[in-house]
């Protein structure tokens, strides 16, 4: 799932020129048909079609918005959470039930316009109502003002959110710094890693895909540190991962290479279980330089060894995980 797509929201005064600016045209090749026509019927025609262009185009452009607009309520639960820490919820939906409005608006506005314009039959007439118009559809487009403000920025944050697929096993890496969690992702994944960006947190998501497509995700600074000491935007982002995470990979550095003893790295592994309701794999890194932490599976990202044990416990834990979604207890 991405957002890349969600085009540019524009203020209301930019709607308003298009619409004018087409309506102005429209007028302008009406006019110049030369066919000889009543000048009553023809300044009909040429106010209605105004209208109607103008009505049309901010009509269109509000719904395109609309449309466009990710329906908050059928998002995949880790988009859904992310646009509720991220986004004043209340006021995204309120600001779409605002476009929705000025869309009726704007349908009534020209209906009785339009109606307005056939009754009438002085020339004069047609321009007092056409102008009567637009200053109306310029009052209601005004009245969103702020909504449309808002929905550029909501647009904004949620370019930003990180293109994971929502529907592919998940696998998260956790571990310490530099106990070899970029390392091990490259080791799985093969291919250089995707670098999706997280909003709130100045940290980017390496994201990674194997054989089977399972993705793999690789958390710098978010699942590195004992969860009290992040701030809530951290934790709230920590809260997103956990609605794709299917399996977490935990990495111990057995040399403490890392820098980190081996007490801390168990500490940030009791928080990590006790944080994400899945299973964890423990993996000992390294271990081309020393013996692995006891009850892990043992492997060198660096060398490749023991990786195939790593997939095999991760093939075998997701399948064991498929089975027992089958058959609930
Ligand atoms: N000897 C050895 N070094 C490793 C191994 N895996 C990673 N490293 C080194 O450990 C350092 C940190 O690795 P990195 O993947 O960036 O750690 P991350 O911070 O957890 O992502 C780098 O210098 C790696 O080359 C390994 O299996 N053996
Ligand atoms: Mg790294």
């Amino acid at each position: 799932m991405n957002f890349q797509g969600l085009g540019k929201i524009e203020t209301y005064e930019q709607y308003l020129d298009m619409a004018f600016k087409d309506s102005m045209k429209v007028a302008e090749s009406i006019r110049s048909d030369t066919k000889s026509q009543d000048r009553i019927v023809k300044s009909r025609r040429v106010e209605s079609a105004r209208v109607m262009t103008v009505a049309k185009s901010l009509i269109s452009n509000l719904d395109g918005i609309i449309k466009r607009f990710p329906s908050i309520d059928h998002l995949p639960p880790f988009y859904n959470e992310l646009v509720h820490c991220t986004i004043d919820y209340e006021l995204l939906k309120k600001s779409l039930g605002a476009l929705n409005w000025a869309k009726k608006q704007l349908q009534n506005l020209l209906d009785q316009t339009i109606i307005e314009l056939r009754r009438n039959k002085r020339l004069h007439h047609f321009n007092v109502v056409r102008t009567s118009f637009s200053g109306r559809a310029s009052s209601v487009m005004k009245q969103i003002k702020k909504n449309l403000e808002f929905l550029e920025g909501a647009r904004k944050i949620m370019k930003s959110y990180p293109a994971l697929k929502t529907s592919v096993p998940t696998i998260v890496i956790a571990g310490m710094p530099n106990v070899g969690k970029s390392t091990l992702l490259a080791a799985i994944t093969g291919a250089k890693p995707h670098v999706a960006s997280y909003p709130f947190t100045t940290q980017k998501l390496n994201l990674g895909y194997d054989a089977e497509e399972n993705q793999y995700i690789d958390t710098p600074g978010l699942l590195d540190r004992p969860i009290a000491k992040r701030n809530p935007i951290e934790r709230q982002a920590i809260l997103a991962l956990k609605h794709v995470a299917n399996l977490v990979v935990f990495i111990i550095d057995p040399t403490e290479s890392c820098g980190y003893p081996i007490g801390d790295q168990e500490k940030l592994l009791a928080d990590i279980k006790k944080q994400f309701a899945v299973p964890v794999i423990i993996v000992s890194n390294k271990t081309d330089l020393s013996k692995p932490y006891p009850e892990s599976i043992a492997a060198s990202a660096k060398t490749g060894k023991g990786i195939d044990a790593v997939r095999a416990a991760i093939t075998s834990a997701l399948a064991r995980q498929h089975t027992s979604a089958q058959n609930p207890a």
